[in-house]
């Protein structure tokens, strides 16, 4: 049954500066976080929203594309748009992997590795891993999923030097924190991270099921181990639908 539009149709303001487009999203957003409308909970059809709102269809579409690319809605085709899941939220507080914060989530990670080679650092990457340009480093480009859900593509880079054969792991199978500090003895102690928002990909739109107008968060990651050498220079595409970054400030 899909919801009544009782918890959406208080009347719009028609002499706001508000776009009708946004008074909507915003009135689905407070109804979701006011508990009238629940997770997994289906919305009224468009036709019944651009009646009970008094808008064309389109607009109402328009103001829930905008809440599927936000994550706040997702939509199932020919079976309506409903509440999603709430975000994840992920403290960037301490330095952990992929594999620990899934699990500390209670859910199973998974891994599938897309790719993984051997090649010569690059020019833009040798001062960053601190390598000589040409000397072997290891690429290994992984998505990255909880309970099935795709959430994350990550490209790691590491000096081979530091870590030779790593590629004979299973890194689908692995931890590869765990590698790199059970078999190579590396403490990861302390990372640099930068985010950004961007438009995903077309291999990242396919590979992480992102609805369309979704961003990604890009992170770039540099981890050091308690000497101050750099051990994983790592870039990461995470869905912009469900991933919320916090921070704790004192
Ligand atoms: C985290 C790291 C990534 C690292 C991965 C190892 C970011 C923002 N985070 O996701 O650099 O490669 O953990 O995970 O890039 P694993 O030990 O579970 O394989």
């Amino acid at each position: 049954m899909p919801a009544s539009t009782n918890a959406l149709d208080a009347p719009l303001d028609r002499d706001s500066d508000v776009p009708m487009v946004d008074q909507i999203q915003n009135r689905v957003i407070d109804a979701v976080a006011e508990g009238r409308l629940v997770h997994h909970e289906r919305l009224p059809s468009e036709r019944a929203l651009s009646a009970a709102l008094g808008v064309s269809r389109l607009t109402v579409q328009a103001a829930l594309g905008r809440l599927v690319a936000k994550g706040t809605l997702y939509a199932l085709r020919g079976r309506g748009t409903f509440v999603a899941d709430p975000k994840i939220e992920q403290p960037l507080r301490e330095l952990t992997s992929f594999s620990q914060d899934v699990t500390a989530r209670g859910q199973q990670q998974a891994s599938e590795v897309l790719d993984q080679r051997v090649l010569p650092a690059p020019i833009e990457l040798a001062p960053v891993l601190g390598v000589p340009e040409g000397s072997e480093v290891v690429r290994l480009k992984r998505l990255r999923s909880a309970d099935g859900e795709p959430l994350v593509i990550e490209v790691s880079h590491i000096s081979h030097a530091l870590c030779p054969g790593i590629l004979s792991h299973d890194l689908a199978k692995v931890s590869l924190y765990a590698v790199l500090r059970e078999t190579y003895g590396l403490s990861l102690t302390s990372a640099r991270q930068s985010i950004e928002a961007d438009q995903p990909t077309a291999e990242e739109i396919r590979v992480l099921h992102l609805p369309t107008g979704t961003p990604v968060l890009r992170t770039a990651r540099v981890t050091l181990n308690a000497e101050g050498q750099v051990i994983e220079f790592a870039r990461s595409a995470y869905r912009g639908d469900r991933y919320q970054l916090t921070v704790d400030l004192h």
